[in-house]
């Protein structure tokens, strides 16, 4: 099932202070802080932006932590203080969730599913009014939590952009050239409370994904476990997102997912993520790890070759997927009409069994 290539990493430098190798090391976080799930995972490559097994990977779609490319330098002073003196009056948008899953929901597409009942709800606020929030939530010991996810834009203080202007975009725009990349689309900035969790998801672009503070662990998963991770319909305010609970799988619903194995990292400051475009990702900030910062760079995909090259690859399957999906709601009128008809088509028909 799994085709990515994902080179092993070398135990003497994957590891970011904790151990999956059991070395001795210093610590800058332990096992017990990370959440525990019924799936294998292996390591992806913490390497050298200068490695050419680096260029590699990133080349061929497939993840790997860099650990000294610069990319977010100025910004690793950047601490809760520093933010709230200097990021100016503009409005941010917190996610307040029961418990700590934030599951992404898109609020354009929440008038197709009328029974949907989100688990967190979006909030615009000043940054003095997240920093009192999250005090608050943490008094209330755990239940309710906030996370701020509000893309960069130029409301932010004079020192912000200072800082921003002197991101390493010499190197990331050579990534972005290097391979036909489209343009910058976004770079958002995430704050979160120490246990915060973002569900397994897919996104439709590449990313970079820049940790500034504290510790998150990012579990990732290829494309072709598609059929393991069951993704919301298209037309679902959770498109993209699985469905299974990964902290309590339903596997009557959900069979494949016993098949699944990611490949995981703990990111720190300074380090930066490749995530390629389709790949799933599930990020959760370490258990008494403190408030996490990191600013991702969304960029479009490269344009579709002329010439297509047969076999197709997964995530080529998955945008065909939904391409089928989007095209029979809007001939059918109705997004509720798209299941029954796609069942009607394969039932009895299309199944695996005998010839
Ligand atoms: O850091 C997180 O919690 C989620 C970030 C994410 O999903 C992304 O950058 O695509």
């Amino acid at each position: 099932m799994a085709t990515a290539t994902v080179v092993e990493a070398d135990p003497t430098t994957a590891d970011d202070g904790a151990s999956a190798y059991s070395g001795v090391h210093t610590s800058a976080w332990t096992d017990s802080q990370l959440r525990q799930y019924p799936f294998q995972t292996r390591q992806i490559p913490r390497l050298s932006h200068t490695d050419p097994r680096a260029e590699l990977l990133i080349d061929n779609e497939e993840p790997v932590v860099l650990t000294d490319t610069n990319l977010v330098y100025p910004a690793l002073k950047w601490d809760i203080n520093y933010l709230q003196e200097n990021i100016g009056n503009g409005d941010f948008s917190v996610y307040i969730a029961e418990n700590h899953k934030f599951l992404y929901y898109d609020e354009k597409k929440m008038s197709n599913f009328e029974n949907f009942v989100p688990k967190s709800r979006r909030i615009e606020m000043k940054f003095s009014e997240f920093v009192e929030k999250m005090h608050q939530t943490q008094e209330l010991d755990g239940k309710e939590r906030v996370y701020l996810q509000q893309t960069l834009n130029d409301t932010v203080g004079r020192k912000i952009v200072v800082d921003f202007l002197g991101f390493n975009w010499n190197w990331i725009n050579k990534q972005q050239t290097k391979r036909n990349w489209g343009q910058l689309t976004s770079n958002l900035l995430l704050i979160g409370m120490e246990g915060n969790v973002t569900p397994a998801h897919y996104d439709e672009q590449q990313n970079f994904f820049a940790q500034i503070k504290g510790h998150k662990r990012c579990i990732l998963f290829p494309p072709d476990q598609f059929e393991c991770l069951y993704p919301y319909p298209v037309h679902h305010p959770c498109d993209r997102q699985s469905q299974v609970d990964f902290e309590n799988p339903d596997y009557e619903r959900f069979p494949k997912f016993k098949d699944v194995v990611g490949y995981e990292a703990v990111v720190g400051p300074g380090d930066v993520l490749h995530i390629p475009m389709y790949w799933w990702h599930h990020i959760e900030s370490l258990l008494d790890g403190g408030v996490t910062i990191t600013v991702n760079f969304w960029y479009k995909g490269a344009p579709t070759p002329k010439r297509i090259e047969y076999p197709l690859k997964a995530h080529q399957k998955v945008a065909i997927m939904r391409n089928i999906e989007k095209m029979l709601g809007e001939a059918l009128g109705d997004p509720h009409e798209v299941g029954p008809l796609l069942n009607m088509m394969i039932k009895g028909r299309y199944e695996q069994g005998p010839s």
